[in-house]
């Protein structure tokens, strides 16, 4: 039986061309800043940001705890998403190991935060409150659907924490998702940021690997707060490898998932019994509801797909979210679709 596996672009495979990378790549100690493979990765990604510097983190999750512990002391405050992965998937790293207080505002249905509440969240400068220190966008926003932030509001966003004196951080874990999406380079979508966390392993299919990337001085404190947090990772050329060959060749392809993203929204429309959250998906994200007729749960119906060979993942009691990846091919769209019929 064909697996589709929608769960997530996490579960994404390594190409044969980042194996055979892997296998060749000339390694050092990183610890002590002498691998060829990392030091060339971590280049590359930091001209593809459009800042001067990055580092490799071991996942998505340490390069925003690392960003956050380096902008931010304790007892500072981080303004950010109630729907942003930092705030609800990262474990409440941010407090738990870093002192800092999460000051979370509304996501809008698009990823965004009103630009009014964020200037009403940031404190004054009284002894009885916090500092604000930073603000955290997330692009795509996942729990928004692969939602995109797009140039127009980031512009405003860098006006904002510029007069407010604040930082801005952005969880770019599908940036390249985002760009490709508007057909622009990456860094255009970071321009205001003071850092930004991208991941390797996600659509872009290396196995391991995130890139923190910012001015070089902020790049100096963030390696710091990594071999701190356990992150330092001696001879992981062998895992940058992958990266490189991510960002060299996966990233103009994203495109294809975008469009089977749209060819399964468009599809699961026609099926009685679920509605989607946004008829036209953004990126590789989509998510779907089932309707108030229907006597099963989200949990009863991935069971039941699961019996099929379709892995979907469960985000509530009635809802699904897919995930399109260079491992999901157009006969796993109508897999899929097929499936969920039969089972409605
Ligand atoms: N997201 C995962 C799960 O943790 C939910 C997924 O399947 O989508 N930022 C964003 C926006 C993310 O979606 C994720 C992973 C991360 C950060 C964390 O990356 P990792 O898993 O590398 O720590």
């Amino acid at each position: 039986m064909k697996i589709v596996d929608l769960r997530s672009d996490t579960v994404t495979l390594p190409t044969p061309a980042m194996r055979e990378a892997m296998a060749q790549a000339e390694v050092g100690d990183d610890v002590m800043g002498e691998d060829p493979t990392i030091n060339r990765l971590q280049q590359v990604a930091a001209e593809r940001m459009g800042k001067e510097a990055g580092l490799f983190v071991p996942s998505g999750t340490m390069g925003n705890l690392v960003a956050v512990l380096t902008h931010c002391g304790r007892g500072d405050e981080v303004i950010l998403g109630n729907l942003s992965h930092t705030f609800i998937f990262e474990g409440g790293g941010v407090a738990a190991l870093g002192g800092v207080m999460p000051h979370p505002l509304p996501n809008l249905p698009d990823g965004r935060i009103d630009l009014d509440a964020m200037q009403s969240a940031i404190r004054p400068d009284d002894i009885h409150q916090p500092i604000t220190r930073l603000v955290v966008l997330e692009n795509t926003h996942n729990r928004c659907g692969g939602t995109i932030l797009r140039p127009e509001y980031m512009v405003k966003v860098g006006e904002l924490v510029q007069r407010a004196g604040l930082k801005l951080h952005i969880d770019g874990a599908r940036i390249f998702n985002a760009a490709v999406a508007l057909g622009v380079p990456g860094k255009t979508l970071v321009e205001q940021a003071d850092s930004v966390t991208f991941c390797l392993s996600k659509a872009l299919c290396a196995p391991v690997g995130s890139v923190l990337c910012g001015s070089a001085e902020f790049i100096r404190g963030a390696r710091r707060i990594r071999k701190q947090l356990g992150g330092g990772m001696r001879q992981a050329g062998v895992l940058a490898a992958a990266g490189l060959v991510a960002l060299e060749q996966m990233v103009d392809r994203l495109a294809e998932d975008h469009r089977r993203a749209r060819h399964l929204a468009e599809g699961l429309a026609n099926i009685p019994g679920l509605r989607l959250d946004t008829p036209v998906p953004d990126t590789n994200m989509v998510f779907a509801t089932l309707n108030e007729d229907i006597s099963l749960n989200s949990a009863q119906v991935t069971a039941r797909l699961a019996e099929k060979g379709i892995k979907v993942g469960a985000v509530g009691l009635r809802r699904f979210r897919m995930v399109t990846h260079y491992w999901i091919d157009d006969e796993g769209i109508d897999l899929t679709l097929n499936a969920f019929s039969q089972t409605l």
